[in-house]
């Protein structure tokens, strides 16, 4: 038998070491960040607003002007094609609609958001009996993973889990009143806007309003250092830099030139559009479309066979290993009815 070299010995223990580092160091990262929406890095549970001018017509808002733009961007299929769009003004809330505003809409009608409703199983026979309990499909942190990429690895449905109780049960707003309503649907979302008298955005004039009127498209695609988004290797280590783990406070970052907070990161937010992969009938690119490898959509563990929405902005769960998604041109379908942990909104008024 030939004898082993002393080197290759030597170098074998330090391949070792460095193997049981590493193992060390994403264990405890991935334990350290498992976290629920409201679980962050900081114990912040308010950022300060700026105040606004005391004759603002409509507090709460900035006006977007009116405006002509190249909309979509060329990072991942659905995104083109790139195309010109022409948006008249209109007023926009200046941050996510947050638990304290949901909250004085609920108490002022009485409203049951869809994941507070069960379902009824004679129109849903072709689910399980915990699937028709109300609730919401929540993100929690797998402890590994064991199905390559299957998102059900993350996403879970969870009865109990609506805007009150972001995580479940066990979770509630309380003390998180400045944090974005998470947990809505299509239709929770324009009842609140009809109730303000206001609407949701389209789909170009929440892209208008995140561009800020920057001229050219982003010749790079870098994950943004003022947004909440995920850093590290989605959907195990997240090292927070950015300051939050989990959801964060409305306004915690500057704000864009429009007066906007948040328009990128935090939560994805609902527009009216119907969700179309294919933006351009004349289009002879058959490559348009979702691009299933990147999509960061929860599945649809629900079977929901209603409408889909286009849904902006990425999250704090978009990361460069996963989603790309923190970017104006960015855009992603989302069930109307699934309520979903990641999922916000603000809404706009039109003169
Ligand atoms: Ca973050």
């Amino acid at each position: 038998m030939s004898r082993i070299s002393p080197l290759l010995l030597i170098f074998a223990a330090l391949v070792l070491c460095g193997l049981l580092a590493f193992v060390a160091w994403f264990n405890m990262h991935a334990s350290a960040e498992r976290v629920g929406p409201f679980q962050t890095s900081t114990s912040q549970l308010q950022c300060e607003l700026p105040a606004m001018p005391k004759d603002s017509p409509y507090p709460g808002m900035v006006w977007v002007p009116a405006g002509r733009f190249d909309m979509g961007d060329s990072v991942y299929r659905e995104e083109k094609p790139v195309r010109q769009i022409k948006v008249q003004g209109f007023w926009m809330d200046r941050t996510e609609v947050t638990n304290d505003e949901f909250a004085a809409f609920v108490k002022a009608t009485g409203y049951q958001t869809v994941a507070e409703r069960p379902l009824d199983p004679h129109r849903n026979p072709h689910l399980p009996p915990d699937m028709l309990k109300a609730g919401a499909v929540v993100f929690k942190v797998p402890s590994q993973l064991l199905q390559g990429d299957d998102p059900r690895q993350w996403w879970q449905y969870t009865a109990g889990a609506n805007w009150r109780h972001p995580a479940g049960p066990s979770s509630h707003v309380e003390k998180h009143g400045s944090f974005p309503v998470v947990n809505i649907t299509y239709e929770d979302a324009m009842a609140y806007a009809k109730w303000k008298g206001h609407t949701l955005p389209t789909e170009a004039q929440w892209e208008w309003a995140a561009r800020a009127g920057a001229k050219e498209l982003p010749t790079q695609h870098d994950q943004p250092a003022g947004a909440n988004t995920w850093q590290g290797i989605f959907p195990m280590a997240n090292s927070a830099e950015d300051g939050f783990a989990g959801l964060a406070p409305v306004a915690c970052y500057s704000p864009n030139a429009y007066g906007l907070f948040d328009m990128i990161g935090n939560v994805w937010e609902l527009t009216r559009d119907i969700f179309v992969a294919e933006r351009s009938p004349t289009t002879a690119d058959n490559s348009v479309g979702l691009d299933p490898d990147a999509a960061q959509r929860p599945p649809n563990l629900k079977g929901i066979t209603s409408g889909v929405r286009v849904i902006k902005g990425g999250s704090f769960l978009c990361a460069p290993n996963y989603c790309m998604r923190y970017r104006a041109g960015s855009r992603q379908p989302q069930e109307e009815d699934l309520a979903v942990s990641h999922l916000g909104f603000r809404t706009i008024y039109q003169p």
